[in-house]
């Protein structure tokens, strides 16, 4: 079927400006067309609206256990994007989510779960399983996953933990900074976890290959959420918090060419590509690129 594009330009859940650019970027970079010689019909459904950081005191209406800035728009976009990705599901299209900050996961994870039972691959350099408690920055882009799963706090958190995921459907590949609190959080839950150090042992096709297995056992499908981070800084310079030693241009393809062979793929992001901090939008055409691959382009 059809992709169908939809933006969601957010940049409070890293605290940072730029990011919210990304869906310009990403399209700037060409993906429409990338995704058309890769034999895809697109369709664009624009962006959800998002507030503007500025406009909004990031401690308001935090709950009451820990730190989690600006939650409420979190929810608002959250709640949004669910509606966009559900709807493309239900015409028969994929929904590809272009962030904005890995916040914005929390929507396209309950999108795509609403009328299916899904797993998912989280492509990261971070665990994104902080919770308000346990964040040592607040920003909510570390938390998606605890937030989907409904680990700690979030457990009470109706609108982010309504996914049905269970976390024995849940990979995260590349790991490679964890924070102290969320080590303990991630070791407790069922997700399976590929560090980099896995990557280097096994090489990414069989890491890759083993993540989607898990993901896609028992379930209608797969979510990928792919934060440009994953890669290596000098592959992915345009992110927000990068982190040596991380994928590399040809690992990142590999990886995405094995989502495209397990026919499994059911809902894309792209996300942290941040054009303020990129070198001439280079992260975006990477992120065009492996949107690509995932969704079927091959070399010959
Ligand atoms: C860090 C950064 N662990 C935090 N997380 C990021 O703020 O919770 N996730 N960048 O992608
Ligand atoms: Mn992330
Ligand atoms: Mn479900
Ligand atoms: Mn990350």
């Amino acid at each position: 079927g059809s992709v169908r594009v939809v933006g969601a330009p957010t940049d409070y859940g890293a605290n940072r400006r730029g990011v919210d650019m990304g869906p310009s970027a990403i399209r700037y970079a060409g993906l429409a067309a990338e995704l058309e010689r890769a034999g895809r019909a697109v369709v664009d459904d624009g962006d959800v609206r998002a507030p503007r950081a500025e406009e909004r005191d990031p401690e308001a209406e935090r709950p009451a256990s820990g730190r989690a800035k600006f939650i409420r728009e979190t929810r608002e976009v959250a709640t949004r994007l669910a509606d966009r990705v559900a709807g493309a599901l239900a015409a028969d299209e994929l929904p590809l989510v272009l962030g904005g900050d890995h916040s914005v996961a929390i929507g396209s994870v309950t999108g795509s779960a609403r009328d299916a039972e899904i797993g998912a691959v989280w492509f990261d350099a971070h665990g994104d399983f902080n919770t308000p408690e346990t964040s040592p920055s607040g920003n909510v882009h570390g938390m998606p996953l605890a937030a989907v799963l409904g680990v700690g706090e979030f457990a009470d958190v109706e609108w982010a933990n309504a996914t049905g995921l269970d976390a024995s459907n849940v990979a995260i590949v590349g790991l490679r900074s964890v924070d102290e609190s969320e080590r303990f959080a991630i070791a407790d839950s069922d997700a399976t976890t590929f560090t980099m150090s896995d990557i280097d042992e096994r090489g990414i096709a069989s890491v890759a290959d083993d993540a989607l297995d898990v993901a896609a056992a028992g379930t209608d499908g797969v979510h990928v959420s792919l934060d440009l981070d994953w890669l290596d800084p000098r592959e992915a310079p345009g992110v927000g918090t990068p982190v040596r030693g991380g994928a590399t241009y040809r690992e990142a393809h590999t990886a995405m060419e094995t989502v495209a062979e397990c026919d499994c793929l059911r809902s894309l992001d792209l996300v942290e590509v941040n054009p303020i901090l990129d070198d001439r939008n280079e992260t975006a055409a990477l992120a065009t690129e492996l949107a690509a691959s995932a969704l079927g382009k091959q070399i010959l």
